[in-house]
């Protein structure tokens, strides 16, 4: 397809969250880490938000937030460059939807949709989170994603007991110093 394989520049939308540790400083590496690649450049973070867990209720409360990333990789590149920082960062995840310090997904990538075993764009579940929503409607308002705005969903997702945490735009800047440990 002409319009990822152009060599240009794409912009994706990245989820993160965890709630093992200090996950608000691993949210901050992760950002630092995909900064750090050379083919991926952070354009804009949302503020730090403190969620309850979604899915599976019995574990700690979230730190989550987004980001809009420009890229010259392709959806399944940059998704191995989010598990690449996962790696990395030593993730620790006890089960699906369960515990875990540090998670990186890819939810959207330009305008497409594709659904491999790997990857399904846009993130198939992002619609229904709120954790996800209200975040990416900081920064990626007007996107369309399954017919409608992001700010249009969000409006609509249950946010009770969603949280700003953090709302200065350069958040990230000042928390990815608090880990140590390189690219
Ligand atoms: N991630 C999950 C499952 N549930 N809940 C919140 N609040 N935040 C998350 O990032 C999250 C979750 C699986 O990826
Ligand atoms: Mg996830
Ligand atoms: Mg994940």
């Amino acid at each position: 397809m002409s319009a990822i394989d152009d060599g240009g520049w794409h912009q994706a939308a990245i989820g993160l969250g965890g709630n093992i540790g200090d996950a608000a400083a691993a949210i901050a590496q992760a950002l630092a880490r995909l900064d750090a690649h050379p083919d991926v450049t952070v354009l804009a973070v949302s503020g730090l938000y403190r969620t309850p867990p979604w899915g599976k209720t019995d574990q700690d409360w979230f730190f989550n937030a987004c980001a809009v990333v420009q890229t010259t990789l392709e959806p399944l590149a940059l998704l191995d460059a989010c598990l690449d920082v996962e790696k990395a960062m030593k993730r620790q995840r006890l089960e699906r939807w369960g515990p875990r310090t540090i998670d990186l997904d890819v939810l959207t990538y330009d305008t497409i949709t594709m659904q491999t075993a790997a990857l399904t764009l846009p993130h198939p579940r992002m619609t229904e989170r709120g954790f996800v929503l209200l975040p990416l409607a900081d920064i990626l308002p007007d996107h369309v994603v399954g017919g409608r705005s992001v700010a249009a969903w969000a409006g609509d997702a249950d946010a009770a007991g969603i949280e700003i945490a953090d709302g200065r735009a350069a958040w990230w800047r000042d928390r990815a110093g608090e880990v140590s440990g390189g690219v």
